[in-house]
Parts: C-alpha cells; structure tokens; sequence
C-alpha cells in the first residue's frame, strides 16, 4: 500500500529530527500525521513528545504523563465509568481534555491550565476487531458553516455556548471555538453527557456534531501496532470506533496518550503580590506541565489552530450601522490596542480582545 501524505517512515530518533521539516508542514496542511517504524514502548511516545512541547500530565498518566502503561494515581479508578477512553464503546469525534480549565500557582505567579495543544497516541496493541480511530477537520467544518450556515458558525464562536463537566474539572461557558494569541482558533468539543448548553446553542451543537460525522471533513485512519498519531488537538477531533478483545483477554486493546501543554496561557499576577496555592487549584494539579530537556531550536514547530483569515472575512457583517462605526472595536486591531491604552508586545491583549475575535464571536 503506498504511503499516504500524512505517514512518515521514522525509525529513529535522529530520523525524527530529519523529518521536523515536512512534519511541520504536514501538520499545518492536515492537522495531524502518524509515525510509523519507532519502538512500541512508553519511553518512545515520551522521546517523540518532548520534540513537540512540554508534555501535559493527566489524572491516568503515570510520572512520565503517559496514560494507558501503570498510572501513578489510581483514585479515577472509583469514578471509572466518567472516562469514556477507558471502555471498549464508541468514542464520538471530540478534542482531548475539553473539560480542563483551571489556574495553577507556580512561583509567585499563576498560569491557567487548559486543553492540550497536540496529542500523541500511540498503538501499543491493537483490538482483536473495531477500534479503528478517524479525525475530521474542526477547521473545513467551521469554514463549511462560514459559508453555508453562519449562524451555526456564530453561535458556536460565542463564549457560553458550551459547558464540559467531567470528574473533577469544569469547563463553564466556554466557546467552541476561541481566538488565541498568535491570531488562530482553538477549538473545544465533546458530544456526550458530560456537555451542557443553553437553549440557544442546542440546535448549533447538535449540528457541529453531525458535521464531525460527515465524510466530506473526516477520514479513517488505518493504524498498525505501534504507530504513532499526532493530532492538533485546537484543530482537528479524533474519535474511536467500538471494538471487542479475544475472549480470555489475551490481546487487550490498549493505547498509550501523551498531552501536549497549551502555550498560549498568559502568566497572571496575583494582585496583592501574594501567590498561593489553595484548595480550589487541587484538582489541575493532575493536568500540570513537565518541562521538555529538548531545546527549542531541535523541536518540531509549527503553528496549531485553525487559521481565522477566511472565517472572519465570511462573518463580517455586510453592512456596518452607524453606532458600530464608532466603536473602536470596529478599527484594526492595532488602532483599536492604542485606543485602549494598550501597547503591543509581550504585555498586549489576547487576540480575544482584537477586532477581528469580537467581530467573530458576533460581538
Ligand atoms: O482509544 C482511543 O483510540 C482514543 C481514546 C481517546 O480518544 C481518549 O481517551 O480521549
Ligand atoms: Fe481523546
């Protein structure tokens, strides 16, 4: 079978570096890629993932942050029917750790904890039948509903649309899909009963979730044992059709996942100068992040997200009143950072804050 545009023949580590070029671009034009040939074991999913970023701890990681070898904390285990990773059932498209947001102390600052940027999945054992993953697209949906249904669009760009509450962590009224700092879209999404939404978001959810299902924006992805999946996790969703394992257990499906940390938080002060950990930051400490050992210019960089360019020109209103002309939302980003007394620069607004991302989320 001829290698499809999204594999990469890697049987090294070196090799892995030699490929940084083509997986960065890979990546931006797919949102995601699989490495095939490297060694079926944890330490090989670690090595790899700390060539992308600095990897993100889970509740059911072990001390390396890998889930899915002995996990270091085996308190999820009296909750074990909230992880839907964990059964043999169907895995509806969704983002990885949809349900994360927090704040956590670090030194005499604090840093919001949130869903991963990428994750690597890697095939440890593959299912005795089923269990095959597809990705679709969250970027060629959105740009569908730009185009076609921009109300869907609108609603899902809207901060409150959509709540995730799982375990010990909420995600309250967040947005579907929320502009980040390097002027991209960072996509949020499950479909399951750990999702709430207002009545006005209903209806808009429920038709993103059949479009992650449409086969014009999602592709199977055939896998072999101990290939490795990277996903954008801002961009793309994955999901796991049902399987079944031989009776008697002997070859137990089983996938080893590594969370890439979100690098577009921004560092708070805590405003009395008086940083500190309480009660509240307990449950992200299961989601904090370990730094990479590989320095930045030997990793393999690209930018996550969707892209906003074709998006914003498409929610634009045609026609702007004459009270939204004043505003000075209304102005480029950079005019309307000066009107309000904000400077660009390491210390500028999240983009959340620039026209473009008002005008997106239909502000
Ligand atoms: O089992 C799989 O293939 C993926 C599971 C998954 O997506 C998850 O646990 O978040
Ligand atoms: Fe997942």
């Amino acid at each position: 079978m001829p290698p499809v545009p999204h594999m990469f023949e890697i049987e090294t580590l070196a090799q892995l570096r030699e490929h940084a070029p083509a997986i960065s671009a890979v990546m931006g034009s797919h949102g995601f890629c699989l490495m095939r040939g490297l060694p079926n074991d944890g330490d090989t999913i670690v090595a790899v993932a700390e060539h992308f970023g600095d990897i993100q701890r889970h509740i059911r990681a072990d001390s390396r942050g890998v889930c899915g070898d002995a996990p270091m904390d085996c308190s999820w285990q009296k909750y074990v029917t909230e992880y839907r990773g964990v059964g043999a059932e169907e895995f509806l498209p969704h983002t990885d750790g949809s349900f994360v947001d927090g704040l956590l102390v670090e030194g005499d600052t604090a840093k919001r904890v949130t869903p991963p940027r990428l994750l690597l999945v890697q095939v440890a054992q593959r299912a005795e039948s089923g269990g095959d993953n597809m990705v679709s697209d969250g970027g060629e949906i959105l740009r569908y509903l730009a185009r076609e249904e921009l109300e869907v669009a609108r609603i899902l760009l809207r901060p409150g649309c959509i709540t995730i509450s799982r375990d010990d962590q909420m995600a309250l009224e967040a947005a579907v899909f929320e502009p980040t700092r390097n002027g991209t879209l960072k996509m949020r999404f499950r479909y399951d009963n750990t999702v709430y939404a207002p009545s006005w978001a209903r209806d808009a959810l429920i038709r993103f979730h059949e479009l992650t299902l449409d086969a014009r924006f999602s592709t199977e992805v055939a896998t072999d044992q101990g290939d490795i999946m990277v996903f954008d996790n801002w961009r793309v969703l994955h999901g796991r059709r049902i399987f079944s394992d031989a009776a008697g257990g002997k070859t137990k499906r089983r996938f080893r996942r590594v969370w890439i940390s979100d690098d577009d938080t921004e560092v708070q002060m805590n405003m009395a100068d008086e940083a500190h950990s309480n009660r509240s930051q307990e449950p992200y400490l299961a989601y904090a992040t370990i730094k990479s050992p590989v320095p930045a210019d030997r990793k393999i960089s690209f930018t996550c997200g969707i892209s906003q360019l074709s998006i914003v020109v498409a929610l634009q209103p045609k026609e702007s009143s004459s009270r939204s002309d004043q505003s000075p939302w209304r102005k480029t980003s950079e005019a309307a950072r000066e009107d309000c007394g904000l400077v660009s620069g390491p210390c500028s607004p999240p983009a959340r804050g620039t026209a473009q991302a008002q005008e997106a989320r239909g502000v």
